[in-house]
């Protein structure tokens, strides 16, 4: 039996853990079970059974049997699984199984960094470039960037962070969910004694070896940008977060970052923009001080003036027409922000102040629901829920992770009732919809760690098969992991589907994922009629279903960590 391009048998590419879940998908109008054989690398069968039928799969529009080979406890590479005379894709079972994307996925940060050179030495010389946007011409940013006519008449520095995804924008909404998935991911790697698999000297980053953890590292390159967007004193809305800053119109692609030549702008400020740096300040101030206590002081003192300028200011918002030359990153609800904020600042501060925003917070009581870039309020209820001795009545904290264990029940049974097992419904193919896939596995990860309960770290595994080929389209959404994986995302450098001289996205890089509304010219013109879980093109001009963005590499770093430690059991 060999693989085709298209082999029914869907698995996870990359492959399985020892003490996982091991299940398959396989694309079969039969009615009846068809037998299965696991082989490995020496085509010996090594495990066999029957299907089970599951019939109709709304999101892929396939009919489906699932394959559960989660009996087998053997290791090695090579692995294919043959049903009908078709084989998978070859995939390998091995507890190191996640250990280069937990790797990968993390330094994908470094690579998108502004104001800063990257050096070929950590990156291999494909990758390499000068530094951007530092006003070195032709470049006329971010240095000494103006604000955008009729939010201030000064200039500002806000040089630094990262580009927000293909585009070269950065946006304070979407730096601040980024991270703090980034922070959070080393501040739960703590909790569980595995935070030396992200310490210092195991990425590629400038600051290895300086003593501090890399991923911090990488996060405050993020934090130090996102400090600097915010209104400085004794100016109009000081503490307030401006809500955005990137090019006046639209570069073309390829565009290298050293040379773009198009005006750089700050956008007024928001109250979103300032409680996600209010947030995200608040949990530096925490996870930083055993490392930097001038640097955490520094993140404390500018979250209690954004909290503060964010309460003066509760309904300036970003609106949705302001999207010439980046992204509009708009919000017409901020109180999820505000819950999300007064969270962070609680779990830092204890204060009553703080407590008191949590308790009146209509989302202290709401299901949790899923988070994105703009809608935060479980962010703020992870917070509440994982980190110790928050200052809130025990029985209260109970009740916050008993949401949080609810909505992970609910993505189980999401899961049970489809073809493929993605913690979203049929009708969650939306842009980005594999980060509503990373979040939501993220969720069934923080029920693991409150519950100990093992079909939640198997709901979190099981959406990273989705992920790396277990999908309608026999795909892995992350570059260099599998058989076939996306390698044409819509990016302004990793440009190589338009310009041979320039590479594909590195290692670890993260598409967008299948978006049912066709909203750009290339999925229109490829994906028409498409089954939601199938709009998706690995082609560089579908910035609706194949870019790469800093929120949804974090979220799959966060979830590549989790699933990379060791448990021992
Ligand atoms: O992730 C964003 C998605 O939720 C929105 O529907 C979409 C359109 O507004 O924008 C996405 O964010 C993009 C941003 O606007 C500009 N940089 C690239 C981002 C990822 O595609």
């Amino acid at each position: 039996a060999t693989a085709t391009a298209d082999a029914p048998v869907r698995v996870n590419q990359l492959g399985y853990l020892p003490d996982g879940p091991k299940r398959a998908t396989v694309v079969s109008s039969t009615t009846a079970p068809l037998p299965w054989q696991l082989h490995d690398s020496s085509g010996t069968v090594v495990a066999s059974g029957a299907t089970t039928v599951r019939g109709a799969d709304q999101a892929s529009g396939q009919s489906t049997h699932q394959v559960d080979f989660g009996a087998y406890t053997g290791t090695g590479t090579g692995f294919t699984l043959v049903v009908g005379g078709q084989a998978s894709h070859p995939f390998d079972i091995s507890a190191s199984l996640y250990d280069g994307l937990r790797t990968d996925s993390m330094s994908f940060f470094y690579q998108q960094r502004s104001g800063i050179a990257i050096d070929a030495a950590l990156t291999g010389a494909a990758y390499a470039r000068p530094a951007g946007h530092l006003g070195v011409a032709p470049n006329k940013g971010d240095t000494n960037v103006p604000c955008q006519a009729g939010g201030c008449d000064y200039r500002l520095d806000v040089r630094g962070g990262w580009y927000d995804a293909g585009d070269q924008g950065k946006y304070v909404v979407n730096g601040g969910i980024s991270a703090w998935e980034i922070v959070n991911s080393f501040e739960r790697a703590r909790r569980s004694g595995a935070e030396a698999a992200l310490g210092d000297s195991t990425l590629r980053v400038p600051e290895r070896g300086n003593g501090i953890p890399d991923v911090l590292d990488e996060a405050r390159w993020e934090l130090e940008f996102l400090l600097r967007m915010q209104v400085p004193a004794g100016k109009p809305m000081a503490g307030m977060a401006f809500h955005k800053m990137h090019d006046a119109e639209w570069t073309a692609l390829p565009t290298r970052p050293d040379l773009d030549d198009k005006q750089r702008e700050v956008h007024p400020p928001s109250t979103a923009a300032t409680l996600n740096l209010a947030a995200t300040a608040a949990q530096c101030a925490r996870v930083y001080a055993p490392y930097d206590a001038a640097f955490s002081a520094r993140c404390l003192d500018s979250a209690r003036r954004a909290w503060a300028a964010a309460k003066a200011h509760p309904d300036v918002l970003a609106p949705a027409t302001d999207n010439t030359g980046g992204g509009a990153y708009e919000d017409a609800d901020v109180s999820d922000e505000f819950y999300w904020a007064a969270a962070e600042l609680l779990a830092t501060t204890g204060e009553s102040q703080y407590r008191d925003a949590v308790t009146a917070s209509p989302h202290h009581t709401k299901p949790a629901d899923g988070f994105w870039w703009g809608g935060t309020a479980t962010l703020g209820r992870i917070t509440l829920a994982t980190v110790p001795g928050v200052n809130l009545p025990a029985d209260d904290l109970t009740r916050v992770r008993g949401l949080l264990t609810s909505a992970a029940d609910g993505y189980l049974c999401t899961m049970a009732g489809q073809g493929y097992a993605v913690p979203i419904p049929a009708t969650g193919y939306v842009w980005g919809s594999n980060s509503a896939v990373t979040n939501n596995a993220m969720v069934l990860a923080v029920a693991y760690e409150l519950t100990g309960q093992q079909r939640y770290r198997a709901g979190a595994l099981e959406s990273l098969d989705y992920l790396l080929g277990r999908n309608a389209l026999d795909l892995s959404y992350v570059t260099g992991y599998g058989e076939r994986s996306s390698e044409n995302q819509h990016h302004r450098f990793w440009a190589h589907q338009n310009d041979a001289s320039l590479p594909h996205p590195p290692a670890g890089s993260f598409a967008g994922g299948p978006n049912a509304g066709l909203e750009d010219p290339v999925a229109k013109a490829k994906l028409p009629g498409c089954a939601p879980a199938a709009c998706y093109v690995d082609d560089i001009g579908s910035y609706s279903t194949n870019e790469v963005a800093i929120n949804w590499n974090a979220s799959l770093a966060w979830l590549a960590a989790f699933a990379a430690e060791r448990r021992g059991t």
